[in-house]
């Protein structure tokens, strides 16, 4: 069974049209069941609503009364799917701004079943693209992909912040087993880079599949905020570069 994750902060205009996106490539492409996951930490639009009129079995909605950011969410998302369901195999975790195509979930899952624990969408292998970021954003992700690649390499990995992966569900499980909630320990956005440095700890083997990046189909603003992140990013990358220089006592 596939769990996907969708973590949602004000994602009215867009969360309907993924879910039945996702629904459509399910349908046609993955015979597996497919639960589709979606915490909303918070939202003040109609999010809510828009994921309540499609409810159905394959459709589950968790809340944050208030908001906790994209690390707290996709825990509780990342928990729910491990835990509750023990026939998971594998856990999806996607942007719910559309900007994620659900066109790539087979190919990611089949990576899984070749034998890749973390299968990363990624903006840097041969065949990706990028159509709509802006040319700062651009250079921002990629400065961030290299700064990991020199710094803090882990093998197989050139995109260390996208949010669209898909996990074993085994890995997950013993991540969490090992460090409880402390797995995913950043809030924020920062979030993906800590489980990626996490799971290089258990040995996990990361492969990318070259992903479409459609951020013309975003409405709205990205709701990074884009000096946080980096400065969140940078104490993780320095704590594992020199973690001698930065224990806490
Ligand atoms: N749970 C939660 N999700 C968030 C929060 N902020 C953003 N997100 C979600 O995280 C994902 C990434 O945010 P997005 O605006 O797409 O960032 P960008 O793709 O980097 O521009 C989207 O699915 C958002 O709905 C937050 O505070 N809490
Ligand atoms: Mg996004």
């Amino acid at each position: 069974m596939i769990a996907i994750v969708l973590p949602a902060y004000n994602e009215e205009e867009s969360i309907s049209l993924l879910i039945e996106h996702i629904r459509k490539i399910a349908k046609k492409h993955l015979p597996e069941r497919v639960a589709i996951i979606v915490v909303d930490d918070g939202s003040a639009d109609n999010t809510i609503g828009c994921v309540q009129g499609l409810a159905d079995s394959d459709l589950v909605l968790l809340r944050h009364p208030k908001n906790k950011g994209l690390g707290e969410a996709i825990k509780t998302g990342m928990l729910h799917a491990i835990y509750q369901s023990p026939d998971v195999d594998v856990v999806v975790t996607m942007d719910s701004d559309n900007t994620h195509t659900p066109g790539l979930l087979k190919r990611m899952i089949m990576a899984v079943e070749e034998g890749s624990d973390v299968v990363i969408a990624s903006r840097y292998q041969p065949g990706s693209r990028v159509v709509g970021v802006s040319r700062y954003r651009q250079l921002l992700s990629l400065g961030m992909s290299w700064m990991f690649r020199l710094m803090v390499p882990v093998p197989g990995v050139k995109d260390y912040s996208c949010g669209y992966r898909a996990y074993r569900a085994e890995l997950l499980r013993s991540a969490f087993q090992k460090w409880d909630d402390q797995f995913i320990s950043q809030s924020g956005f920062s979030c993906m880079v800590d489980i990626l440095l996490k799971l290089n700890h258990l040995n996990a083997i990361m492969t990318e599949v070259p992903m479409i990046l459609r951020y013309d189909y975003k409405k709205g603003k990205s709701k990074m905020n884009v000096r946080k992140t980096i400065l969140d990013t940078l104490v993780l990358a320095w704590r594992e570069r020199f973690p001698r220089f930065s224990q806490k006592n």
